[in-house]
């Protein structure tokens, strides 16, 4: 097994590396640098070093369909070439890689772009967790000019709503923070909900860190628009065929670490918001109906659908 990839594969695993995006980034680096030391004598070997590698990356985290999709797309187009020369197919991944990785990266500054028109003078904006897309979205609006304020979760057990809260305070926005538990105390003061995504099913439902769903419920309750800012290729095509989003079930030391012997401490990564709660999908293709994910992954990324 190749070092770059089973440490990336530990680091994801172990949360070092967090947010969808960035556990795709550096899986499909570290299938770029396999790509760059393998020392596979043909085709068939370099083939099965990419699948192996797969493997592992895949099993690092569950609710993870952008990083499948990623590695599924660098592997299938080496896969599908028709030469045999293992120098080539080494270029060949290593320059989709880098192709891939700077269509996501536009794809990030299309949402950013379309999604900072949502956001106007005077507004508080509720989020949860830590989602470097919406992080950008903020960003953009805050550059265009706009004076908004914004409300952060900490997000148990991880904390991840402290890296953006940091983030938040870094670009001069307002900020507040609060437990998990407080969301409905304020969401009668709140403009607007906005929430990243790591899974988005072929019903339109969206999958997200544990307790967003919730949050979705107290937005509707209240008449409040919720939000999801994702890339298209968060879109899970396995959900297309009839299979559930897996839910990443993590160590129940990360909730309470001393826990009393016996007590049965369950702690599920993610839960699902169903469509109904989702004002709109806020992506490359502009601002979208949840439920019509199928189609608009269909006109952009074709190939995502033979995944299904
Ligand atoms: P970006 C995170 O999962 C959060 O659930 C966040 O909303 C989502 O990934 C998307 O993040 P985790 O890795 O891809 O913290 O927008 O479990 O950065």
């Amino acid at each position: 097994m190749n070092e770059t990839v089973r440490m990336t594969a530990e680091r994801i695993r172990k949360m070092e590396v967090q947010g969808a995006r960035n556990v795709a980034i550096a899986s499909v680096k570290a299938i770029q640098t396999l790509a760059e030391q393998t020392k596979a004598e043909n085709k068939a070997a370099l083939l099965n070093e990419l699948k192996e590698a797969q493997a592992v990356l895949f099993a690092s985290r569950e609710t993870e369909p952008l990083m499948r999709n990623a590695i599924r797309w660098v592997i299938n187009q080496t896969q599908d070439s028709s030469t045999e020369k293992v120098d080539a197919l080494s270029e060949m991944v290593s320059s989709n890689a880098e192709l891939f990785l700077q269509n996501l990266e536009a794809s990030r500054e299309l949402t950013a772009e379309i999604g900072a028109r949502r956001i106007c003078d005077g507004m508080l904006i509720f989020t949860h967790c830590h989602s470097s897309t919406v992080t950008r979205l903020i960003a953009k609006a805050k550059a265009d000019g706009k004076e908004f304020s914004v409300i952060c979760t900490e997000t148990r057990p991880a904390f991840q709503g402290r890296i953006t809260a940091r983030e938040m305070v870094e670009l001069g926005v307002q900020t507040m923070f609060i437990v998990d538990s407080a969301a409905r105390s304020y969401m009668g003061e709140v403009d607007l909900v906005l929430v990243g995504a790591d899974a988005i099913t072929s019903e339109g439902n969206v999958v997200n860190k544990i307790g967003t769903s919730g949050i979705a419920v107290l937005a509707n309750e209240a008449r409040k628009p919720f939000y999801v800012a994702s890339e298209l290729l968060k879109f899970d095509p396995e959900t297309l065929n009839g299979t559930y989003e897996r839910i990443e079930q993590r160590n129940p030391g990360e909730v309470w670490s001393e826990a009393p012997e016996k007590l049965f401490v369950r702690n599920p990564a993610f839960d699902v918001t169903p469509s109904r709660y989702i004002h709109g999908l806020i992506c490359e293709e502009g601002v979208i109906a949840p439920q019509s994910i199928v189609a608009t992954v269909n006109r952009s990324y074709p190939w995502v659908l033979k995944y299904a």
